[in-house]
């Protein structure tokens, strides 16, 4: 009896393991047509994240007025607020639809910027979005 609860205990403890090491946090943002980044929910769109957490992106990007040759329509690139320096691994260019990306939250807390690489339109220098590493 005492055997028979103790292994469904392990079991338990094995399932919950297995499921938080599969809670990846999810961020859903859409790269509009209007050349504004967007977050459901949110009016001021913003980013905020723990140092080195693991992080899946989910971009949707609609085409705003023009696109790279590449057939890019928007960029998501982070930079450091101060210096707006690139943040290694933190690069992309969007193609129109949903695209995915696993990303490491910096490690060093502080303000960053996420801007938009790509001339999508006369309004793309306005394209940015406040992203925060928390203490
Ligand atoms: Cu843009």
């Amino acid at each position: 009896m005492r055997k028979t609860r103790l292994a469904v205990g392990l079991l338990l403890v094995v399932w919950a393991a297995q499921f938080a090491v599969a809670q990846v946090r999810t961020i859903e943002v859409l790269a509009d047509k209007d050349s504004r980044y967007k977050i459901a929910g949110e009016k001021t769109p913003e980013i905020t994240v723990k140092p080195g957490e693991p992080l899946l992106l989910r971009i949707t990007a609609h085409k705003a007025q023009s696109m790279s040759r590449d057939g890019s329509i928007h960029g998501f690139t982070l930079l450091h607020a101060s210096d707006r320096s690139r943040v290694p691994g933190w690069d992309f260019t969007l193609k129109p639809g949903v695209q995915e990306f696993h990303v490491t939250a910096p490690s060093q807390p502080g303000e960053y910027v996420v801007v938009c690489t790509v001339i999508c339109s006369d309004d793309h220098e306005g394209m940015n979005m406040k992203f925060v590493v928390e203490p």
